[in-house]
């Protein structure tokens, strides 16, 4: 048995898990939403992150399947989160496949409908290296799916540009900030300028910023100060399963 075929056979027996990371207000650092990150829960090598199968899935043409599966279950989850905030937003990501796929917006659709969550609390995050690859492939998908009424946003935001045109030719509501900028903030002041700068830009469009990979108070205290309203980061919380989610939010009301 190779990779390929453990992966198909994980896909037929659920052997996956959708792990959630909160994302805060940087105001009062309360959870206002989360990101759902999958995981494999391997028969022989344990828990598995991202890294060791998405793209193997994405290459044998599992992802659609896949990310479906992974919408499903945070929609479910995120349904009785939204019991107690009904604010509370869900973020999902979508893979290059998945927007290649022509019953993308129909599958998110039923998804919407069999589970009951509000459309505009479903924010469907799309890298800013695929939604570039094909811009006007993607303006007309990410068009399609905003008429279900969810919202989008471009992840691994600055990473992916050598123009700015694409940010007023997509339908995008979010950008998140990637982490490499957020990173350097503390390093220098050109990385604390450069950060600045990338916020300053998705202002510019009109898009909301969330910041990636904060990981300590200085950096979240100088985001505030820039008046960046949301982030996600290890110094908040890392992904966590349903369960500690749950546990976190009845903690904080
Ligand atoms: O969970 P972790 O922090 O290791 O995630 C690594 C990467 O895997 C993230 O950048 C994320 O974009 C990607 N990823 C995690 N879950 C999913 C998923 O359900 N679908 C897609 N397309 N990508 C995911
Ligand atoms: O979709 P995206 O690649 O942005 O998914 C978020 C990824 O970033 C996940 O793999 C998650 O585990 C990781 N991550 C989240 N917070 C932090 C952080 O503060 N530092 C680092 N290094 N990684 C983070
Ligand atoms: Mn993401
Ligand atoms: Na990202």
């Amino acid at each position: 048995r190779n990779d390929e075929d453990d992966l198909r056979t994980a896909l037929a027996e659920k052997q996956f898990e959708v792990f959630y990371q909160p994302i805060v207000d940087l105001d009062g650092e309360h959870t206002v939403g989360v990101e759902a990150l999958v995981r494999w829960r391997h028969p022989s090598r344990g828990l598995l992150p991202p890294a060791a199968f998405l793209d193997l899935a994405e290459e044998i043409g599992l992802m659609p399947e896949l990310g479906i599966w992974v919408l499903e279950q945070a929609c479910e989850q995120a349904v009785g989160w939204q019991r107690d905030n009904p604010s509370f937003e869900l973020n999902v990501n979508l893979s290059a496949s998945q927007l290649g796929s022509p019953h993308l917006a129909d599958d998110i659709q039923t998804v919407l409908e069999q589970t009951g969550i509000p459309p505009y609390l479903l924010v469907l995050e799309l890298t800013e290296s695929v939604a570039l690859t094909d811009l006007a492939e993607s303006a007309r998908v990410l068009g399609s799916l905003k008429t279900l009424g969810v919202r989008i946003a471009l992840d691994d935001f600055g990473t992916g540009f050598s123009s700015l045109s694409h940010l007023g030719a997509l339908p995008v509501d979010v950008v998140k900030i990637d982490r490499s900028f957020v990173q350097a903030m503390p390093d220098s002041a050109t990385g604390a300028s450069v950060a600045e700068a990338v916020l300053q830009i998705a202002r510019t469009f009109g898009l909301a910023p969330v910041a990636e990979g904060v990981e300590d108070a200085d950096t979240a205290a100088r985001l505030r100060e820039l008046e960046c309203a949301q982030a996600q980061g290890y110094h908040f919380a890392k992904p966590m399963p349903a369960a500690e989610l749950s546990d976190l939010l009845a903690a904080q009301v």
